[in-house]
Order: C-alpha cells, then structure tokens, then sequence
C-alpha cells in the first residue's frame, strides 16, 4: 500500500521568530508527510516582536489564486488541507475554493483558527477578518483555536481558566453539533498542568490530554502542536492519541528551551527534538 502522504499548508512565512511554515514544514517532514506550502505572506518576523518600522509584510493573496490554479493544472492531490495565519479576508474566500476544488472524500482539513493569544487578537487581525475565520472553519473536519481564540469563534467573554464543564460546553459548541474535531489548547484541567480538551466526532468522545505545566510564553508553540497533531493523524493515530503526542513533545520543546535560556518571542527550540518525531 502506498503509504506516502501530502500536505498542503496555507500559513504564512515568518522569516524570524519560529513559526507557522519555519515550523509546519520541518515537522511535517520528520513525521514523514510531503509539505506543499502556499504561503499567505511573507513576514520579516512575526507579529509579536515589537512594532517596527523596518517590518516586512508581504500580502501573498494573488499568489495563493494563481498557485492553486497551477496545481489544479498539474494534477496534484492533497491527503490533507492545512490552514493558519491569513494574510487578507479576501483569502477566505480563496481559501474555500481551494479546499472544494482539491478536498477529495478521504482529504483531511484542518483549519488552526490563528486568530490571537493571551485574549487578544494578533495585531494585523481585524474584527472582520476574525468573524471570515469563522466562515472558514465551517469547511473543516478538525479545528484546533486556543482559548481566545475558541472565544472569539464562539462569541463570548476570554475566560484564561475555564473549568472542565464549561470546557465541554465550549467543544460541544465548536464541533457545530458534532460535524467536526475540535482540539481546544491551553486548557488547565488542573493545578499546574496544561493541555487539550478535545471532541473526536469519530467516537463521541470528550478527553483532556494534559501536561505538567512549563513556565514561560513561547511563540509559535500553537504551530508546533497543531503539525505534530496533523502528523500523527496523518500516520494514522486516533484523536485523542495524536493530541496527548502533541501535548507531550510541546512540553518538552517549551521545557528544553528554557533549560537552554532562549527567549520567549524567538519560539521554542524545536530543532533540538526533532529527531524523536521521526519512526
Ligand atoms: O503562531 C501564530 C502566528 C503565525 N504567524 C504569525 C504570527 C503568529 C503569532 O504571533 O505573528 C505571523
């Protein structure tokens, strides 16, 4: 059986500060899937370093259109469809069409609503390009946001603690009456652990895959663990299986990066570990 897999992955390029494509495409190719990026823009670094008058921030949208066009001609065929940070709303739009022209019955999408952190959203994410990023999650079999961004799609209040009931609720929500996957990040389901509430809408069921809790704020670590969750997906693992994978080499990314003193903003040091995604 062929075992091979391809991606294509619709995130943007940060040229420094490790994140999106500078992480989607090295770990997806350690788990063994082929990565076919479609960059949405390109960034001198990402959006959390502070404001800079040399900042680079090269809309890609006109690109996407044509890319898309030119493997549609080329006859290239995707297992899974893999979505991040957007550069405009109009590659919403773009972004639909894609996935109805290349979505094949047994095609993955996973759409990472990056949107904001920490209760906020990114700085280049207008409020109409947040309620867009809704509209796209409609497409997909599995969405991945983080709190804030779990309350932007939903409409409520940020809440940075929510208890395992409310988590529930939230992921009932989310999964639109159980059409799709929801991995929920940055849930505390208890002291000093942090981890996923996730609803696998293959079994009904609701796990909360958690790890001890590492200090610290690191870019990009929403990137990391959504690849390693579509990789392991990819090779077959069930949802919650693929999330506590993904739980655990985030931690130990986050954890090796502190113990090596790197900073917060240039992202975790992902390259350290990964050899171990590899087999
Ligand atoms: O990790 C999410 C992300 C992706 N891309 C860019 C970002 C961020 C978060 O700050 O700025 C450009």
């Amino acid at each position: 059986m062929d075992q091979h897999t391809r991606v294509a992955a619709v995130h943007d390029i940060s040229g420094f500060g490790r994140c999106s494509l500078t992480v989607v495409l090295p770990v997806l190719a350690a788990m063994g899937a082929e990565c076919c990026p479609m960059p949405t823009a390109f960034l001198s670094a990402h959006t959390a370093f502070p404001k800079s008058d040399q900042a680079v921030f090269l809309d890609m949208t006109d690109q996407m259109a044509r890319t898309g066009r030119h493997w549609k001609e080329l006859g290239v065929e995707f297992d899974a469809i893999y979505s991040g940070f957007l550069g405009s709303e109009a590659q919403i739009g773009l972004l639909g069409e894609f996935i109805r022209d290349f979505r094949r019955e047994d095609t993955l999408v996973m759409v990472d609503p990056v949107m904001g952190d920490w209760g906020k959203p990114y700085r280049t994410y207008t409020p109409d390009l947040c309620r867009r990023m809704g509209e796209l999650t409609e497409h997909a079999d599995v969405i991945t946001p983080n709190l804030t961004e779990a309350a932007i799609l939903l409409g409520e209040e940020y809440d940075p603690a929510p208890g395992q009931e409310k988590v529930g609720a939230w992921l009932e929500r989310l999964s639109r009456k159980g059409r799709r996957s929801v991995v929920l990040t940055g849930v505390r389901p208890g002291a000093g652990r942090v981890g996923a509430g996730c609803f696998d809408r293959e079994t009904g069921e609701i796990s909360f895959p958690s790890a001890p809790l590492e200090p610290g704020a690191y870019s990009g670590t929403g990137d990391l663990f959504a690849s390693v969750l579509l990789g392991a997906l990819l090779r077959g693992e069930g949802l919650r299986a693929a999330a506590e994978r993904a739980v655990d080499f985030t931690r130990r990314c986050v954890a090796d990066t502190a113990a090596c003193g790197g900073s917060e903003v240039e992202g975790v040091r992902f390259e350290r570990l990964l050899r171990e995604l590899m087999g």
